[in-house]
């Protein structure tokens, strides 16, 4: 990765790539999930979305022109190995590759995400992220991407958010593989994290660029202040920031959860990362469940008082400030800001996501003057996408994409941040 502040923008292969059947890709559990009835709230998939994998030479110039240093996009691995497992499809592998070399002409560096939840169909009819095998699969699949690509990517993710893919995956069941098991979803949170270890092991043999992962957090507002309303602050907290990385950094798992670890798993896991990625899209409010014997520790409260978005998420960037400073006296790694973002649909005059934009960019500002170690800031997203179980209908990018048509359109947004690139270099 290249020295100095990285401005970046990001995607993930099932959002914006189509041609689900094209060059041997095999089936992912998103492919599954979107085709049965009533699991995206429009009816729609990701058959086609941006057309991505025909457009990418166009997506390409889009993204060079807006002056950012790096572009963020996730690798589908059932591209890579239709069935999860054996050796390489080299038609997916050398779509990738295209798109490496495209975008290094181009003079952006390649971040790569290995995992943004389109498992192959095939692992997850073997128990998925529930089956430990899946994770020693993670890393042997990760090696090939690393073996075709590692002499050019900037920077390596190896999971994104493994707690919304377990949480909303396998514990809520809004996204694939559609599951509804609340608490017994956390060997799905092991497993994950077990590969993201040894995945990284096996990128440490074939690169010597950074490797990270890319988590969310969510800064929690405790609402009321009896003593069960900060427990139930530090329930939430403990599930949602500490879970997935406490782990990480040879702390070990917050108390009180129930996980499949055995002898060295730990260790694994704990393989030195040289960043930690942060996506940010808003705080929580938490206070004490109204009903103590119901299922979780927490009740989520909407926060009062601030702006939101079309998904009515709470527009609060300082939050993006506490947050950095809290990761950084906790685990004093460097980060990157791996994805900041909102959906509105005003196109092309976007004002309100210009507005956003300049105050999450001012929250990583503020955080850096107080000391931060904060290396860079990737926007969600170039493109308008498909944003998973609410289909096409939240937009989320800087460029307005046309769903009949698929004509790219910039909005008033991918203007202001060029300039404000240019003009913070
Ligand atoms: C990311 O997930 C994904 O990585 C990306 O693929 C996706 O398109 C993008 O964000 C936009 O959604 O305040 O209780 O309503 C975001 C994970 C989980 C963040 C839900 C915001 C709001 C919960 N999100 N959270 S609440």
């Amino acid at each position: 990765m290249r020295d100095g502040f990285v401005w970046g923008v990001s995607t993930a292969s099932y959002q914006i790539e189509g041609a689900v059947d094209e060059d041997g890709r095999g089936r992912s559990i998103w492919d599954t999930f979107a085709h049965e009835p009533g699991r995206v709230v429009t009816g729609e998939t990701g058959d086609v979305a941006c057309d991505h994998y025909h457009r990418y030479a166009e997506d390409v110039d889009l993204i060079a022109n807006l002056g950012v240093d790096a572009y963020r996009f996730s690798v589908a691995w059932p591209r890579v190995q239709p069935d999860g497992k054996g050796p390489a499809n080299e038609a997916g592998l050398a779509f990738y590759d295209r798109l490496v070399d495209t975008l290094l002409a181009k003079g952006v560096d390649p971040v790569v995400t290995l995992f943004h939840w389109d498992l192959p169909q095939a692992l997850q009819d073997d128990g998925g992220w529930f089956n430990r095998d899946t994770a020693y699969r993670f890393a042997e699949y990760a090696d090939l991407v690393a073996a075709r690509l590692g002499d050019r990517v900037g920077m390596w993710i190896t999971l994104n958010e493994p707690f919304v893919h377990t949480v909303f995956g396998h514990a809520f069941g809004v996204h694939a593989p559609g599951q509804t098991l609340m608490f017994d979803a956390l060997p799905t949170a092991h497993h994950q994290l077990l590969g993201h270890g040894l995945a990284v092991a096996a990128l440490r043999g074939r690169t010597s660029a950074p490797v990270t992962l890319a988590n969310n957090y969510s800064p929690v507002v405790v609402l009321g202040d009896t003593e069960a309303d900060h427990r139930a602050g530090a329930a939430y907290d403990a599930l949602h920031n500490r879970l997935f990385t406490d782990p990480l950094t040879g702390r070990g798992y917050p108390e009180g959860f129930d996980l499949p670890v055995r002898d060295g798993d730990l260790e694994i896991i704990a393989a030195p990362l040289d960043a930690l990625g942060v996506n940010y899209y808003n705080p929580t409010g938490v206070r004490a469940p109204g009903d103590p014997d119901g299922g979780l520790p927490f009740d989520i409260v909407a926060l009062e008082g601030y702006p939101v978005t079309d998904f009515d998420w709470p527009v609060v960037p300082e939050g993006l400030r506490q947050l950095l400073g809290r990761l950084h006296a906790d685990y004093g790694l460097p980060m990157y800001v791996t994805e900041s973002g909102c959906a509105y649909a005003e196109s092309p005059n976007d004002q309100r996501r210009i507005d956003y934009l300049a105050g999450h960019i001012g929250a990583v500002s503020a955080a850096r003057s107080q000391g931060v170690d904060v290396r860079g800031y990737f926007v969600w997203s170039i493109l308008d996408n498909f944003e998973w179980a609410e289909g096409y209908s939240k937009r989320f990018g800087l460029v307005h994409v046309d769903f009949t048509t698929l004509v790219r359109t910039p909005k008033a947004s991918y203007a202001w941040l060029r300039e404000h690139i240019a003009a913070h270099r």
